[in-house]
């Protein structure tokens, strides 16, 4: 029913975000070295998380909030929309990674609850505040708390943009806010396609 009510109620808010940050994420891309470096946080299950778990694989990676009124669950819908486009083996080489910019209310619990309701195949990564800054520095993404008189206390504006890692942990692709589920899964099959012409003629 929560996600029902959301989306009606994202596109009002959403576009000023991606739009401001959209353009601080182009001047300011962090540098294909440091995108690739491993980080570690928590996972939804409590457990250490280390991006470099996922190589072999492909992994797309977005950073945002659980009680994000607007572009969190956006873009979590439209991701269910890429899963139905892959078929199965290309949805099982697929982890979709979202790292929490609210870590003092996304504990490992309410991340692994709320990602349960977009029923695709997702990491929720959450941990000190320190730590993720890290990370958020590392892909050139960007958040900023807003305080509001709302019952929630704060909202955190965030950038939007969603970043495709191959199977060797490189940034592949980075996709804008805007960017539809078709576009998105086209470019997943042809990362995939070209990770395995790759495997295939190094043997
Ligand atoms: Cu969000």
């Amino acid at each position: 029913m929560r996600k029902v009510l959301l989306i009606p109620f994202t596109f009002g808010l959403c576009f000023a975000w991606p739009t401001r940050y959209g353009q601080i994420n182009r001047t300011e891309a962090a540098s294909a070295v440091a995108q690739r470096a491993d980080f570690k946080l928590i996972d939804q299950d409590g457990h250490p998380f280390q991006i470099s778990q996922l190589r072999g694989k492909l992994a797309l990676i977005f950073f945002g909030y659980t009680t994000c009124p607007d572009a969190c669950p956006t873009t979590l819908s439209k991701l269910s929309r890429v899963y139905k486009v892959l078929d199965d083996s290309e949805q099982k080489r697929l982890v979709t990674v979202f790292v929490s910019v609210d870590p003092g209310r996304d504990t490992p619990p309410v991340l692994k609850k709320y990602l349960a309701y977009f029923r695709i195949n997702t990491i929720g990564l959450t941990g000190p505040k320190d730590d993720i800054d890290q990370v958020v520095r590392q892909y050139g993404a960007k958040y900023e708390i807003e305080q509001s008189d709302s019952a929630a206390g704060y909202h955190i504006n965030h950038s939007t943009d969603l970043y495709l890692l191959d199977e060797r942990g490189e940034v592949a692709h980075t996709f804008n806010y805007a960017d539809g589920a078709q576009l998105i899964a086209d470019e997943i099959r042809r990362v995939q396609r070209q990770g395995s012409d790759e495997t295939k003629s190094s043997r």
